[in-house]
């Protein structure tokens, strides 16, 4: 099953997520940053996850978002190329820091690719383009995935989104919630069923279905509703580190 996972990969946050990438120009405050994470570290427990934790990294300001330069599928793990030279070498870094932890290890080497663009539902796997995963990358790491036996299809993330998944992700095996932009994707709405969030609500649409348990950003009462009927939520704040871009995927690669 798409959400059923044993690992976590997270990383401990560092000072300078205050000089984090960031949309808006903000700048979250690291003791802020530092209560959500270890209540999110304690949550990806509660869902029943081990976590491998990874030594902060001071000199790349946005590492502890390892959804971006790494992807796991099955015990493989795929290293990624990210666009943003400010974090480009965080993929060098967790190279060294992962690969015992996998059986195979493979690298996008040309264009770029961030693991934000990329969802995987089943064997398969959507990859966005946008400002950050270009074509070439999103090519080459369409043809590794594949050799590992999954299929790919190529998909544009919508302009004004940082990443794909930044508006949406898995819920069941056939199911993507979504916002109200991504819903309108084609390529997404003939292929499987959405659960839409209304206006205003977009933040909501980055969550992490683990095993039994939902987990959904705090703060937004109609998506709440709508989920908690059917699956068992956990509530997860994740205010100041929304202030660069950022969400619950980002902060852990699962496998
Ligand atoms: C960045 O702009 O790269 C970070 N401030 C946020 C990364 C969020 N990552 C993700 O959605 N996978």
């Amino acid at each position: 099953m798409t959400y059923s996972f044993k690992n976590a990969i997270i990383r401990k946050p560092n000072k300078s997520i205050q000089n984090g990438l960031s949309s808006q120009n903000l700048h979250p405050q690291y003791a802020i940053v530092l209560e959500e994470h270890s209540n999110y570290i304690k949550v990806m427990e509660e869902a029943g996850l081990k976590i491998n934790l990874l030594e902060p990294l001071e000199e790349y300001p946005d590492s502890i978002f390892v959804e971006d330069p790494a992807l796991t599928y099955k015990s493989n793990v795929i290293i990624l190329n990210p666009f943003d030279p400010s974090r480009n070498g965080e993929r060098d870094v967790i190279t060294e820091e992962i690969k015992h932890l996998f059986d195979n290890m493979f690298f996008v080497e040309d264009g770029y690719v961030e693991g934000g663009d990329i969802l995987n539902i089943n064997n398969h796997f959507i990859i966005g383009l946008s400002d950050r995963t270009n074509k070439l990358g999103a090519e080459n790491l369409s043809t590794l995935l594949q050799i590992l036996g999954a299929t790919v299809d190529i998909c544009k993330t919508p302009d004004d989104i940082l990443h794909f998944k930044s508006e949406c992700s898995i819920v069941d095996d056939d199911t993507i919630l979504v916002s109200k932009k991504m819903a309108l994707l084609d390529y997404l709405r003939s292929n499987y069923h959405l659960i839409e969030l209304p206006e205003g609500e977009e933040g909501a649409a980055n969550s992490l279905r683990i095993n039994d348990k939902f987990l959904l950003p705090d703060g937004f009462k109609r998506a709440e509703d709508i989920l908690s009927k059917k699956y068992d939520i956990i509530k997860v704040k994740v205010d100041e580190i929304a202030k660069v871009d950022a969400g619950l995927s980002c902060m852990s690669l699962r496998w």
